[in-house]
């Protein structure tokens, strides 16, 4: 069967969006919004599989919303929504709930890292999170989902999701006159220079929300003097910059602010390197600290106008709500028929 070329991606609204989230996704939804027809979701149902407090989800909830359209979104074009708003995502993740397998779910790194040492008191929700990422996928039938590399393995189960439920329900679906496969597998779109952005801390960990230290990320709500003082502050190591991209192995630090050089600019690692090797990281820091206020002091800006407007924010996202069901709705149809359930 051949499946309508469509994207879908969604970012949680758990605060403090930052420059990973923009480089490894945000800046990537608005380029695919040309070739694609293209849904994009804050995912406040993973958000509370953490605690969140109601008030500040909210706010959250508004100011991702508020960073995708800063950031370039059209949401006349494109469906943007918040994913409690469209039912058919809990629907069809329970069903998926019994699709899945548990030996897969143990599998998932994700859940390891964030439930850490007190895994007996971490929400069935977190662990379950990985089948409520494919429903919210295969709902649309997306074909192409961007998203940064640490979610790598969470689309992989999706994939083995929409195969087992096409397999296990291969029959069902013959019978009810559905040709071939009903779920397609969907594309990941990882890559480019700032697929994982690490922190600005240790180069050995990603740039996270829940990173205790506000120094390791930059928030795309920070003001130009607070990314200069971070960038300033950001980890080196001792030795110039190399002139070559193989010279960066070894030093995840240079790498990872070379990435964001090169993702900011839109240029290959390989031509930061030709006009910064050989030189002083303050330099380069400098540089660095120029580009990214250009590039982030209006995204941010036009953020914090935006969420000033709450009632103009949730209208959008009920409108996105409204035509992102109109999909949603017809596939739950079919899933139930395919599943045996009486509508
Ligand atoms: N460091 C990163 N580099 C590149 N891409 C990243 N993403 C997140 N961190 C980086 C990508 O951003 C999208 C939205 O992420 P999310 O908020 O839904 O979830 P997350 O990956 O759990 O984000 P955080 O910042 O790491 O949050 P916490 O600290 O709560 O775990 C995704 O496409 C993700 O790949």
């Amino acid at each position: 069967m051949a499946f309508q070329q469509r994207v879908f991606s969604g970012v949680q609204p758990t605060g403090n969006l930052h420059l990973g989230n923009y480089l490894g996704a945000i800046q990537r939804f608005v380029a695919l919004q040309d070739s694609y027809d293209c849904l994009y979701c804050v995912v406040d149902m993973h958000a509370i599989t953490v605690w969140q407090d109601p008030a500040e989800l909210k706010k959250q909830i508004r100011e991702v919303t508020a960073a995708f359209i800063a950031a370039g979104i059209d949401p006349a074009k494109h469906i943007v929504f918040n994913q409690s708003q469209v039912s058919g995502h809990a629907e069809l993740a329970w069903v998926f709930n019994c699709v899945a397998r548990l030996g897969w779910l143990n599998r998932m790194t994700q859940f390891k890292e964030k439930a850490g040492k007190d895994r007996e008191n971490a929400s069935v929700g977190l662990y379950a999170y990985p089948n409520l990422m494919a429903a919210d996928i295969l709902l649309y039938r997306a074909t192409h989902v961007p998203v940064g590399e640490d979610q790598k393995q969470h689309l992989e189960l999706a994939r083995d999701i929409a195969q087992k439920f096409n397999n296990d329900f291969g029959p069902s679906m013959t019978a009810l006159g559905l040709e071939g496969t009903f779920f397609p597998q969907p594309e990941p779109l990882i890559g480019g220079p700032a697929a994982r952005v690490m922190s600005l801390r240790d180069g050995s960990k990603k740039m996270s929300k829940s990173d205790p230290s506000d120094l390791s990320r930059i928030n795309l709500t920070d003001d130009a003097d607070t990314v200069a003082s971070k960038i300033r502050k950001a980890k080196t190591d001792p030795e110039p910059l190399p002139s070559e991209a193989e010279g960066l192995k070894g030093r995840p630090e240079a790498e990872n602010l070379v990435g964001i050089y090169a993702a900011l600019a839109d240029i290959s690692k390989e031509k930061v390197l030709a006009e910064f090797g050989g030189g002083q990281f303050s330099t380069f820091k400098a540089a660095l600290v120029d580009l990214s206020v250009a590039k982030l002091g209006p995204v941010g800006s036009e953020m914090k106008r935006l969420v000033s407007e709450p009632s103009h924010i949730d209208a959008i996202l009920r409108d996105g709500a409204a035509r992102a069901r109109v999909i949603a709705d017809e596939t739950m149809r079919q899933v139930k028929d395919i599943v045996g359930f009486v509508r």
